[in-house]
């Protein structure tokens, strides 16, 4: 992304950790490969779609007890706890993939408050421990795919940010969701090394938000977020690049007009509000054809990357007439 120093495009990649996963996920993994080849569906897109239903109990091994969601991408190998957790994007802690791990020790996760205001019927303010508690948490692992030309593939712990987006009934005149992370300047002292006008922000399109495939996120691996993964609370797109992706979030508020969002607001010709995963759109300074999958060996890493990300069975349909050229 656009930054003063350094360039994460010209080479501030740290190596990527080849440390194993937890044995549970392995074992995980090899239930769902199981599961995956017995399912009818398990060629849908030869991707995603993989869809298991209905949601079966998995042994609670983390700190969360979680269900798998059927919303679920399978078949793909996930990436280490160690990479998710040491190659991040959190500029508010600095500018380096590896700073996050580092520096976000320093945010304070609890209290915390999330206000939901604007064009609904009830605003509410939620406490994070009541979050954790509204409704089953799901294990959905996505694909993750960064504007940066990288990807990921997480199991992310959450539910559906629609359901959140019910408790507080949304007016008909409400036509976008926007998301505003965190922003602490003597705790996040790291802030001035990139030129974002702070906090964070990011937004939705209503019908973005409602689709189930949003994620309200509270953790990974079956336990709460790390801190450098966006704790307590961020939100999850995964048919669209993770700039998209609010991390840290405290404030939700549903506007009339599509909201200014950080990016966009940074480059606009580079990053626009929608930001829908499309390797037939590249970024003026590079291809979005390919992507550079983390963890995997060197010579494994590059894969093509898919329309929405691979979900567009799910979301094609929210994007109907609209030019993905002009709206990317
Ligand atoms: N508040 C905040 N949210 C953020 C960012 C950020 O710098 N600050 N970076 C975004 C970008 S560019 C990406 S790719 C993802 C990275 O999420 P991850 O580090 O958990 O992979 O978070 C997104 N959300
Ligand atoms: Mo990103």
């Amino acid at each position: 992304m656009l930054i003063r120093k350094p360039s994460p495009l010209t080479g501030s990649d740290i190596p990527s950790s080849e440390i194993t996963p937890k044995e549970k996920w392995l074992n995980r993994r090899s239930f769902l490969a199981g599961a995956v080849a017995t399912s009818a569906t398990a060629l849908v897109a030869g991707e995603i779609g993989n869809l298991i239903a209905p949601p079966t109990k998995v042994h609670a091994a983390g700190k969360l007890q979680t269900v798998k969601s059927p919303l679920t991408t399978t078949g793909e190998e996930l990436t280490s706890f160690q990479d998710i957790t040491h190659y991040n994007n959190f500029y508010e802690f600095g500018v380096n993939k590896s700073d996050p791990a580092q520096n976000a020790g320093a945010l304070p996760t609890r209290p915390w408050a999330i206000k939901i205001s604007g064009l609904v019927k009830t605003p509410k303010t939620f406490d994070i421990d009541d979050l954790l508690k509204l409704r089953p948490l799901e294990d959905r692992t996505y694909r993750f795919r960064c504007v940066e030309a990288w990807s990921m593939v997480i199991p992310w712990v959450g539910y559906s940010f629609s359901e959140l987006i019910k408790q507080v009934e949304p007016l008909s005149s409400a036509k976008y969701v926007e998301f505003t992370s965190y922003f602490n300047a003597k705790i996040e002292k790291w802030w001035p090394e990139s030129t974002i006008q702070w906090p964070y922000k990011e937004g939705l399109r209503m019908d973005e938000a409602m689709n189930p495939l949003t994620l309200l996120t509270l953790g990974l691996y079956d336990d709460v977020l790390p801190n450098q993964d966006g704790a307590p609370v961020r939100i999850i797109v995964p048919w669209k690049y993770g700039f998209k992706s609010a991390k840290s979030i405290v404030g939700i508020k549903f506007v009339d007009k599509q909201p200014a969002t950080t990016w966009n607001d940074m480059a606009a010709n580079e990053y626009g509000f929608y930001s829908n995963v499309n390797p037939n759109v590249d970024h003026p300074r590079w291809s979005q054809k390919t992507e550079r999958v983390i963890g995997k060996p060197f010579y494994a890493q590059r894969r093509n990357t898919l329309l929405f990300n691979g979900y567009g069975d799910f979301v094609a349909s929210m994007y109907n007439g609209m030019d993905l050229r002009k709206y990317y």
